[in-house]
């Protein structure tokens, strides 16, 4: 028997901040959440006053007063680890309740091991609506993120979040919201990358996941080759998330990352691409990571464009065609 579709997000949006830095084993990227929930934000209530619910939940703030306190030594990673993994679990069940609670998530970070726990909730709320499905993720980013402890010189986990969702890494991270895999290879694009390690080129080659490199896109142009990724994502499954590092952006309009890299890419030609996907039927999720309100500019650059970029997805037609997973 034919089950009514289920009617994904219709209780609005919910915006949650992931205030965490010791992903990065820089201070900072834990303020981007607070910056702008402080800045009254007037995007919220303007859909309020549309009729469109949105809320603001803050994830727990991670506890890592300790880990700044101590001297940076060889043992980052085992002494960043437990505090990334209690963060991503909690994270991870605030997203799942958020996406069975038929609230749109997106989440703010934070350095970009969010994405743990950010991507994993998605995966296991779409399986509460339909299980056995699969995620889709489009990551927009400077570096590749896919790194394993074994492969990474700075043993930073906001450098290995991608193969964490493939299933690579600490059992802490991987098990997350259960032992499997929450992304296919086949249903994962990167884009924008152009600084990265051999290791972690070497492991997405072998996963066979779709790599395009800023050459790829300064050649094809942003559009088609979000065209392409958009096929990616869309391909058997039950919905698709984006996921956007800040430090994608050309550091003349985004300095306020950790990890800025020259020549990225630039809002004008990426956000009319972005408004062409509001309202898809199968997006399930926004990530924004790595903004850091200390090194932003004097003119506070890339807090503008992060507001503009969230102004792209909150309007009443972000919420309108999503009606279309079947349960
Ligand atoms: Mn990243």
């Amino acid at each position: 028997m034919m089950k009514r579709p289920h009617l994904l997000y219709r209780n609005g949006f919910s915006v949650i901040g992931a205030s965490i830095s010791v992903g990065g084993l820089k201070k900072g990227p834990d303020l981007g959440p607070l910056a702008l929930l402080k800045s009254d934000p007037q995007w919220l209530k303007e859909l309020r006053d549309l009729g469109i619910s949105a809320t603001w939940t803050h994830s727990k703030v991670a506890d890592e007063t300790s880990f700044w306190q101590r001297p940076r030594c060889e043992d980052d990673f085992r002494q960043s680890l437990p505090i990334v993994a209690e963060f991503a679990r909690h994270l991870s069940s605030t997203v799942m309740k958020t996406v069975m609670n038929d609230q749109f998530p997106i989440v703010l970070g934070g350095d970009h091991s969010i994405a743990i726990g950010t991507w994993s909730g998605v995966a296991q709320g779409l399986n509460w609506h339909k299980p056995k499905s699969n995620l889709g993720l489009i990551w927009i980013d400077a570096h590749m993120d896919s790194h394993t402890p074994q492969t990474s010189p700075s043993q930073a986990i906001h450098g290995m979040p991608l193969a964490v969702l493939l299933g690579h890494g600490d059992p802490s991270l991987t098990h997350i919201g259960g032992s499997q895999p929450k992304i296919s290879p086949q249903n994962l694009v990167l884009m924008g990358v152009r600084s990265y390690e051999v290791g972690e080129e070497a492991f997405l080659a072998s996963q066979g996941v779709r790599v395009m490199l800023m050459s790829e896109i300064q050649e094809r142009g942003f559009q088609a080759c979000f065209r392409e990724a958009i096929a990616v994502v869309t391909r058997d499954t039950a919905g698709f998330g984006l996921s956007i590092d800040l430090d994608a952006f050309d550091p003349i309009e985004a300095p306020g990352v950790t990890t800025p890299c020259s020549l990225g890419l630039r809002a004008s030609e990426v956000i009319p691409v972005l408004q062409q996907i509001v309202g898809h039927p199968l997006l399930a999720g926004l990530e924004f990571a790595e903004f850091c309100p200390p090194l932003d500019s004097a003119q506070g650059s890339t807090f503008v464009l992060l507001k503009n970029l969230l102004s792209v997805f909150m309007t009443p037609r972000g919420l309108s065609a999503k009606v279309n997973i079947a349960s």
